[in-house]
Order: structure tokens, then sequence, then C-alpha cells
């Protein structure tokens, strides 16, 4: 192997037990523990997964969390309900909705629905658009974790060429933003579904964002030498030989591109537990920020 690994599950550790000091100040300053809400909606295996390593996570950072389980077959009314809840309770900090949600409802009412400055997520249109125009806001925990990934690894980004492979509201557009954001500095381009000649212009990134969902998609004819190789791919693909019956694979073909890559991540231990820190750090920001906000308008 010429790359080197970029270990996303001890930068990870790092970010919690920074979060981790950063609440234990908050507290003894006086305020309550940093309080995230977690809303899961059904019984999606991969959701619920998730959603325990984001509770277990926040409860070793000191973060008072909480899962609030709903049956699959709620009705968006009562769930739209319960966000209102959330969202007017004074002890609530953060509120993250587990996606995907059941198809009866409809993600984009339920976002649009979350109180911005508790939307530790960064899904609200709000924060989108404040990313999108450099205003500080929630940044999505996927790419901003990936950010803090490559600085941590010592990975320049300035006046780099970032080739994003995939254009989701989650991943793929905020990725780009942030990359293009003063003091990152990196020259952008977005490739998606449609993109002609994507293997070609994957070649040129000096930083690759595989943001696809499908196994194996970048193989190494598609890697610059010497390249940032960053898989976001979490797919299960059946494996009978696991206890479990799958294996995760992400959407790099990470045994041949590592051999050509100068950094890469593995899947699992690379993006995923970033996502998950991430998620701590927005939390304890939304409690410093909400703070902020009631002290001046008390
Ligand atoms: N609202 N929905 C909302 N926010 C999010 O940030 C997410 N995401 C994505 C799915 N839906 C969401 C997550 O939490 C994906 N995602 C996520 C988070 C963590 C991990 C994977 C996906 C993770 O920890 N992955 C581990 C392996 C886990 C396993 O064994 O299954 C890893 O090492 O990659």
């Amino acid at each position: 192997m010429s790359a080197q690994l970029i270990d996303g599950k001890a930068i990870a550790a790092a970010v919690r037990a920074d979060v981790r000091a950063g609440v234990e100040d908050w507290t003894q300053a006086g305020h309550a523990p940093p309080a995230l809400r977690v809303v899961l909606v059904g019984d999606h295996p991969a959701s619920a997964s998730y959603v325990r390593a984001k509770i277990r996570a926040a409860s070793e950072a000191g973060v008072d969390s909480e899962t609030i389980h709903l049956p699959a077959d709620i009705s968006e009314l009562d769930l739209l309900a319960l966000i209102d809840e959330l969202n007017t309770s004074p002890t609530v900090d953060g509120i993250l909705v587990q996606l995907p949600l059941p198809d009866h409802i409809d993600d984009s009412k339920v976002i649009h629905a979350l109180d911005p400055d508790k939307d530790v997520d960064g899904f609200h249109p709000e924060n989108a658009g404040r990313l999108v125009i450099g205003e500080a806001g929630f940044v999505p925990c996927t790419p901003a974790g990936i950010i803090e990934m490559l600085e941590r690894s010592g990975i320049e980004t300035s006046g780099a060429h970032a080739v994003v492979i995939g254009r989701s509201n989650i991943v793929g557009k905020p990725m780009a933003n942030l990359f293009l954001k003063r003091g990152t500095d990196a020259t952008v381009t977005v490739c998606h579904s449609r993109t002609k000649n994507l293997a070609e212009i994957a070649r040129q990134a000096d930083i690759l964002v595989a943001a696809i969902g499908r196994p194996h998609f970048v193989t190494a004819d598609m890697v610059k030498p010497g390249a940032a190789v960053i898989d976001v791919g979490i797919n299960r693909v059946e494996d009978a030989s696991r206890e479990r019956g799958y294996r995760l694979v992400g959407d790099v073909d990470f045994e041949a591109a590592k051999e050509i890559a100068g950094w890469i991540t593995p899947v699992p231990g690379g993006v995923g537990p970033m996502t998950i820190a991430m998620l701590l750090k927005n939390t304890l920001d939304a409690a410093r920020r909400r703070h902020e906000h009631t002290a001046v308008e008390a």
C-alpha cells in the first residue's frame, strides 16, 4: 500500500475528546449540559444502529441525549407536532431527525419545520443558505467531518482541485460549498450520474470525495497518483461468511485505489465516525449560541 490511511476512528476520538472538554467548561460555568434529541421513525436497521452510536458518543462526551423512537406508521402531522414541541422546549438545544423517513412522510416538510437554531444536522434551508453565502450556521455533519479530517491530517486544500462525486443535499452540495469557503479555498468540480467523462475529471482531483452510494464505483484508473481519496459510501453487501450476513464497503475500490492514492479513508472507520463526532460539536455550538441569543434578548 502506498497511500497513507486517514484513520477516521482516531480523528473522531480526538474531536470527541475536544467536545468533552468543551462540555466540561460549559457545565463548570454553571450551564446545563447541551441537550440533543434524536428522532427515529420506524425500524430501519441501519438507522437504528447509527442512532445508537450517536447516543453512545453523546453520553461519553457529557451531552444529554435521548432517542425519541416513533412507530413507522406515525402520521406526518403527529411528527410535525412533536418537532414543534422540541422547537419550543427551553431545555432542548439540538434536534436531529434521522433519515430516511418512511415514504408517507415528506422529508423536506419535516426539515423545514425544524427551528434553524436547533438544526444540528444543518439541513434546514436557512442553514443551507448560510453555508452558501458564507454566514455562520450549522454545517451538515458528514461534509464538516471531511474538512476536519483533511485539516487534522495536514492535507492542503488551498488551491487544490477538489472533485466531489454526488450532488445530494446532505453530502455533495454542502461539501462543494465547504471546499469553496474562504480559508479552505479549493477549486471545486461536482460530478453526478449525468456527468460526461467522469473518470477523466476524477483523475484531475487532488482531493476526490466519493458520495454516490454505489459499491466500488471509484476504480483505480479514476485516481490521480498522490491524491487524497475520501470515501463517504457505506454500502451493505451480502456476505454469508460474516456473522451479521453482510459487510460494509465504500464507494471506492479501496484495495486498488490505495496503491495509487497519497491518502485514503477506509470503510468502516473513515467518514462514518466523523459524522457522529461533528454532531456532538454542533450540539455544543447550539447550546452556546442559544445561550448567547437568550442572554441578548433578556
Ligand atoms: N438526519 N440522517 C440524519 N443525519 C445524518 O447525519 C445521517 N447520516 C446518514 C444517514 N442518515 C442521516 C448518518 O448519521 C449516514 N449516517 C451515518 C453515521 C454514522 C455511520 C454511518 C452513517 C457510522 O458510524 N459508520 C461506521 C460503521 C457502522 C456500521 O458498522 O454499520 C463506520 O465506521 O463507517
